[in-house]
């Protein structure tokens, strides 16, 4: 995204916020203002470092607008912006994409019955409350109920969580069809991207209308898009699905393609041009002797396209881990065959972030260890909210009742082989203070620190934050650092080379969230710790049993972040983690 669409984004946001609250003229004149800004020749931040006057020169950008833009240059913010959303805290985007509702309903409905969300929407029009909205009446009602569901669909991508579960239950289908050779999935879905805009699926087959007939047959799609003679879409649990067959000789070709990133295939095939070889969906071909290699797909001699290490290797390269295709170094990586081996799923022990009933979780302390055992896990962590910034309704637990958990915890200890640690998740004030008393923090076995407020800071602020949570003698692990919620909210910009460094020397592990709605840290996060020789813990954050299964989230992540075994604290055994941690 270039910066002239990400102001062009802000104004628009800003404008419907606006709207929302009945201004009237100004809204338009922001979104007027937006669009031109996106379509400007030149990039917005180079305008800027001309000043207000040079702004001005743009379409429908005047002094307040102008000023805007260079503030949140200078300061990461718009200061009326943030204050409209603080009046207004609403998934705008969410809302409005149910047809009919516009950020003038959304403003009303908010007032009317603090409707910040799409579920909120929902609930509130089944018990037939939005009816009894000045303006609204039984049929706004239905319709709206009606739209929801498409609102829902329509939105732009779905989480990794939401769309790999998917990928498994097609993967499973149609495995062990009598028309489907090799199936494998391709795109950002095998690149375990956070979120995924359709998955992709390949299949090798000879009989490629068979294939399509099964697979738009599956019983989980809800809706055929379309469907052709070897490509077929469908819709299955909101998310789209793309099938693609080819045949068995080109398997590997086509994997390769449509895997991806775009990215690393243009590096990919600027290598092979170098080589006198032609790369592409097809396969590997040798073109030295072939006077116009431009002549069609499969021209030369064919070299690579059954598998997709031969694709690599005709290249020169090891294979590359889908993980890495970003072309972020990891082809100078591959031809030096220096690759990582990266951390797998089954390397992981246990979990060190977890909750139970004691604050939001839903399962028994008990509950919860029976969990992590009956995964083979070695060890595990309790770590419930303390009370402190960003706790709502009393979810926290009081330095006193962290007290009296420690016997709980160690009671149901007992009912399990693994080792059971007690620790708690404390909050990081704006400033980087903790939110547990200092005598209770060294008697706790595991300390994690994660921000839950302030997370509109800017960037220099809020790694300042972070890195004394990081300092902090007695905090063992830094939980989701930024605060974001995927499709939800950005979280907070951070610095994480100084944040890594900070964690590196102070010993303190960074936390991969591997809740869906999290990912946090992010790949180029975790690539940060992993130069800086910090530790990466990946840990569920989970607040039931199920949710230990999270974990798989957090170490793809992790792998895109390069990660080995080493650099996971907790694929350490009982004793290591021990020594990490500083216990007895
Ligand atoms: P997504 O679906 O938006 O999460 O991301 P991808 O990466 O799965 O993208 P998608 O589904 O549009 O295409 C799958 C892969 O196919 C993509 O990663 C690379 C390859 N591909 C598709 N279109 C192009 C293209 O126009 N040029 C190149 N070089 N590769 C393409
Ligand atoms: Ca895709
Ligand atoms: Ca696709
Ligand atoms: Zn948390």
């Amino acid at each position: 995204m270039s910066r002239n669409d990400e102001i062009a984004g802000l104004f628009e946001e800003f404008a419907d916020l606006l709207e929302a609250q009945d201004v009237s003229y100004k809204p338009n004149s922001y979104r007027r203002a937006a669009e031109n800004i996106r379509e400007y020749p030149r990039p917005i931040e180079d305008v800027a470092t001309e000043g207000e006057a040079a702004l001005a020169e743009i379409d429908g950008v005047g002094d307040a607008i102008s000023s805007k833009v260079i503030e949140y240059f200078e300061t990461g913010e718009i200061e009326e912006l943030e204050d409209a959303r603080a009046a207004l805290p609403v998934d705008m985007a969410g809302l409005t994409r149910v047809e009919g509702v516009g950020p003038k309903t959304v403003g009303r409905l908010y007032e009317a019955l603090g409707i910040e969300t799409l579920d909120d929407l929902e609930a509130a029009a089944r018990n037939e409350e939005i009816r009894e909205v000045k303006g609204f009446g039984e049929k706004t009602e239905e319709n709206i109920l009606e739209n929801i569901p498409f609102a829902r669909q329509s939105r732009e991508r779905s989480l990794l969580g939401e769309a790999r579960p998917v990928a498994d239950d097609v993967l499973a289908h149609l495995d062990g069809h009598d028309a489907v050779g090799d199936v494998a999935v391709a795109g950002s879905i095998r690149r375990w991207r956070e979120t995924i805009g359709d998955v992709d699926v390949l299949v090798a087959s000879a009989a490629a209308e068979r294939v399509v007939a099964a697979f738009t047959d599956w019983e989980d799609a809800t809706s055929v898009i379309e469907s052709g003679t070897s490509k077929a879409s469908v819709r299955a649990d909101g998310t789209r699905v793309d099938l693609r067959v080819v045949v068995p000789d080109e398997f590997g070709a086509a994997l390769q393609y449509f895997t991806g990133s775009k990215e690393h295939n243009v590096s990919l095939r600027n290598r092979a041009i170098a080589r006198d070889l032609k790369m592409n969906e097809y396969g590997v071909f040798d073109v030295s002797g072939v006077d116009d290699p431009d002549a069609g797909q499969r021209v030369g001699e064919r070299v690579a396209g059954t598998t997709e290490e031969e694709m690599y290797a005709a290249l020169d390269l090891a294979w590359i881990p889908p993980e890495l295709r970003e072309d972020t170094g990891e082809i100078a990586a591959a031809a030096a065959d220096d690759l990582p081996a990266l951390v797998t799923t089954d390397q992981i022990r246990g979990d060190l972030h977890t909750h139970t009933e004691w604050s939001d979780g839903r399962a028994t302390i008990a509950e919860m260890l029976a969990g992590a055992e009956e995964r083979g896990y070695d060890y595990h962590a309790v770590t419930d909210h303390a009370t402190g910034p960003g706790m709502v309704g009393g979810v926290g637990l009081s330095d006193a009742e962290l007290e009296e958990q420690a016997d709980a915890v160690e009671e149901a200890a007992d009912t399990v082989e693994i080792e059971v640690f007690h620790g708690v998740e404390a909050n990081v004030d704006a400033e980087g203070g903790l939110s547990v008393g200092e005598s209770l923090l060294e008697r706790l076995d595991v300390v994690v620190a994660s921000p839950h407020s302030a997370l509109d800071q800017g960037r220099e602020a809020a790694t300042e934050r972070l890195v004394r949570a990081v300092e902090h003698p007695e905090v063992d692990v830094l939980g989701h650092p930024s605060g974001r919620l995927l499709n939800r909210r950005p979280g907070l910009e951070l610095d994480y080379e100084r944040i890594a460094e900070a964690a590196a020397e102070a010993g303190t592990a960074l936390e991969v969230n591997a809740n869906p709605h999290r990912l946090d840290l992010p790949g180029p996060g975790v690539r940060a710790a992993v130069e800086a020789g910090a530790r990466v813990v990946v840990n569920t954050d989970a607040h039931a049993p199920a949710e230990l299964d999270y974990a798989r989230y957090g170490v793809h992540t992790a792998r895109r972040g390069w990660a080995e075994a080493a650099d996971v604290l907790n694929t350490a055994s009982v004793g290591d983690l021990r020594g990490f941690l500083d216990l007895d």
